[in-house]
């Protein structure tokens, strides 16, 4: 598409927008500004594609296609099934999976589809094998008592929420700690490392049923081939949530034991972190799961979004352009000079640095919470969000640790010596800042001061260093 094309199309469409509903015309175009100025380190977050994006606003979101390619519950589903079948054929290649499956509206939907799967390919239930034959005229009262009783309290082993795990892996204020019966793993209080050893002597003692890797905020490489070693030891089915990591795994900087997709039986992921599509989720598995995955809607999915399963064919086809492995290659360098120059300032990390795209802070280093720390660097112009660091003592609300990210600074262009900056300006902001006091005079873990001067500097730093990487510079609203 030229230059002018990618104009022409997002003035055209916020005229008709405007047209309509003027207020909503002016926070799409204020949300394109916002997004210009802002240093976003947030690390799930990042930019799509200008051909992404068009890909979405378009009358697929009129059609329902309840059902997978050439099998719907509804008629008129041709060119559903042209999208999603491209979308699928783009993931299966692109990632060297047997089957893919993508409905998922985000990752929790992605993970529910897999758990179903699981529970269905897994849960020894007389009475769910008749559900399953469509044989339900012939379940009693009693057959469906046991059959909820039977796929509930199923047990889940997963990465504990302090050491980076994800709340879909069995926490409690997600539904996934309701169903299931739940352990966690943490990781090695000395070096903030997984250790294998003990999570071979969790899941012996536990015995799940489903063993989950996978995280939102641990900033290292896991090794695959030993969690399925892990898995096969105890029976167990193991699945692979790789969200945060698929655009490294898509772009091959992670291959061999730290590619999820041959060592896993299912593997789960959102499209629109590192990966870089539009909002949603996919499901990758062999040919054991596919038709239970398959079965996602109407199983626990609403009807497919044929619109942004256009958008996941077109983000999967860039994702397989040589140029996406050098993109995911330039994540990985970004986040270790951006650790690099943090820990030259004399920040402490968890872990001590990064093989990933990620990084966390733990600022308690610097005297203050999650909370303090996330806000004094949003007053300066940086984005990013307060995470728990392993064994917070603040919680999962103040925390004690940020995580920032470097999927959408990359997709700008941000190399090296600008993460060296970003590491100065998070420093300087970090280290002028002093928690501050309640109302009642006593210590605050929300409450901060930090010098307006220095907010400002370092905001318009920030900007600067923006200036040469404009974001959607085809793109000019007027
Ligand atoms: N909300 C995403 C993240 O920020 O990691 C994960 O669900």
């Amino acid at each position: 598409m030229s230059r002018n094309a990618e104009s022409t199309a997002f003035r055209s469409a916020l005229e008709v927008v405007r047209g309509v509903e003027p207020r909503v015309a002016d926070a799409i175009a204020a949300e394109l500004a916002d997004q210009r100025e802002s240093l976003k380190l947030i690390a799930s977050e990042n930019y799509a594609s200008p051909a992404t994006l068009l890909a979405m606003g378009n009358w697929f979101s009129d059609k329902y296609a309840e059902g997978t390619v050439g099998r719907r519950f509804y008629a008129g589903c041709q060119n559903v099934d042209t999208v999603e079948a491209l979308a699928a054929e783009h993931a299966r290649e692109l990632f060297g999976a047997s089957h893919a499956y993508v409905q998922p509206h985000s990752g929790i939907d992605a993970n529910l589809v897999a758990f179903w799967a699981i529970l269905a390919d897994r849960v020894e239930s007389p009475a769910l094998k008749k559900a399953q034959a469509r044989q339900v005229n012939d379940l009693t009262e009693a057959d469906w008592f046991a059959l909820r009783r039977e796929l509930g309290n199923q047990r889940m082993l997963g990465m504990s929420l302090d050491a980076g795990g994800h709340l879909t892996h069995g926490f409690r204020p997600n539904i996934s700690g309701k169903m299931f019966d739940q352990r966690s793993y943490g990781t090695d209080p000395a070096t903030g490392l997984i250790d294998y050893d003990r999570v071979a002597e969790a899941a012996r003692e536990f015995k799940p049923l489903i063993l989950v890797a996978g995280y939102s905020a641990y900033p290292r490489k896991v090794n695959f081939r030993i969690m399925r070693e892990i898995a096969d030891s105890v029976g167990a089915t193991f699945m692979v949530d790789m969200a945060h990591f698929a655009g490294l795994v898509a772009g091959k900087v992670f291959t061999g034991d730290f590619d999820p997709v041959p060592h896993a039986h299912i593997v789960t992921t959102t499209t629109h972190k590192s990966l870089r599509g539009p909002r949603g989720g996919m499901v990758l598995c062999g040919p054991e799961l596919a038709d239970q995955v398959d079965r996602g809607c109407p199983m626990v999915l609403g009807g497919p979004l044929p619109h942004v399963m256009a958008a996941k064919a077109v983000a999967l086809a860039e994702a397989r352009r040589p140029d996406f492995a050098d993109y995911a290659q330039r994540i990985v360098d970004n986040a270790q000079a951006l650790a690099d120059g943090l820990l030259r300032r004399g920040a402490t990390l968890v872990t001590g640095g990064t093989d990933n795209h990620l990084v966390l802070i733990d600022v308690s280093g610097y005297g203050l919470t999650g909370r303090q720390a996330e806000q004094a660097l949003l007053d300066s112009g940086i984005v990013t969000n307060r995470n728990s660091v392993p064994q917070d003592p603040n919680g999962a609300w103040y925390t004690s640790g940020i995580r920032i990210g470097t999927p959408a600074l990359t997709t700008r262009g941000l190399g090296a010596a600008e993460m060296d900056a970003t590491a100065e300006l998070i420093h300087t902001v970090l280290s002028q800042t002093t928690p501050g006091t309640g109302p009642d005079g006593a210590a605050s873990k929300a409450k901060y001061v930090l010098d307006p001067a220095v907010a400002e500097s370092v905001g318009k730093q920030a900007a600067d260093l923006l200036t040469p990487f404009p974001l959607y510079p085809a793109v000019d609203l007027g």
